[in-house]
């Protein structure tokens, strides 16, 4: 096995990628530490049998995620909505119905929640397929 990830995001732990021959990771265990070498004092690093020159550890930061919002104006078409969050957010039409009626409720409505640069790329397809089709639909992204 080449790699072996540790996923914990539930826990709250680093998300790590170790190398194989890294010492373990251990829960909790955030702080990168200086690469331990098994014969610190006295080997010149010629040849050590089991000398370790490296221990890779790259260290993943969970990515902040981002929510879009649709927010209900009294002029877009329900029909056009639905359009919109199958098309862009990949519903099918039953959910897209569902959250269409819950913006025209409650006022705005989530479509779904995204990395920094998906959700500003989809707020600006929404927009821009609004603005040439005449409606005034807006939509929105905040921080989850
Ligand atoms: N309120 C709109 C209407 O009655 C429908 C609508 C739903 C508009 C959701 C925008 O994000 C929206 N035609």
């Amino acid at each position: 096995m080449a790699q072996k990830r540790n996923r914990d995001w539930e826990n709250g732990a680093a998300w790590s990628l170790l190398a194989t021959g890294a010492k373990a990771a251990r829960m909790g265990d955030d702080e990168p530490k200086a690469p331990k070498h098994d014969d610190d004092e006295g080997d010149d690093g010629a040849g050590g049998s089991n000398a370790t020159l490296l221990e890779p550890k790259t260290r993943l930061k969970k990515p902040s995620m981002y929510r879009v919002l649709l927010l209900n104006d009294d002029y877009t078409p329900m029909e056009f909505v639905v359009r919109v969050l199958m098309s862009i957010f990949k519903k099918s039409q039953s959910e897209a119905e569902k959250i269409m009626l819950h913006v025209h409720q409650h006022g705005a409505g989530q479509c779904g929640v995204y990395t920094y640069e998906v959700a500003e790329s989809k707020v600006h397809r929404v927009l821009d397929y609004a603005r040439k089709n005449n409606h005034p639909l807006q939509c929105t992204m905040e921080a989850e």
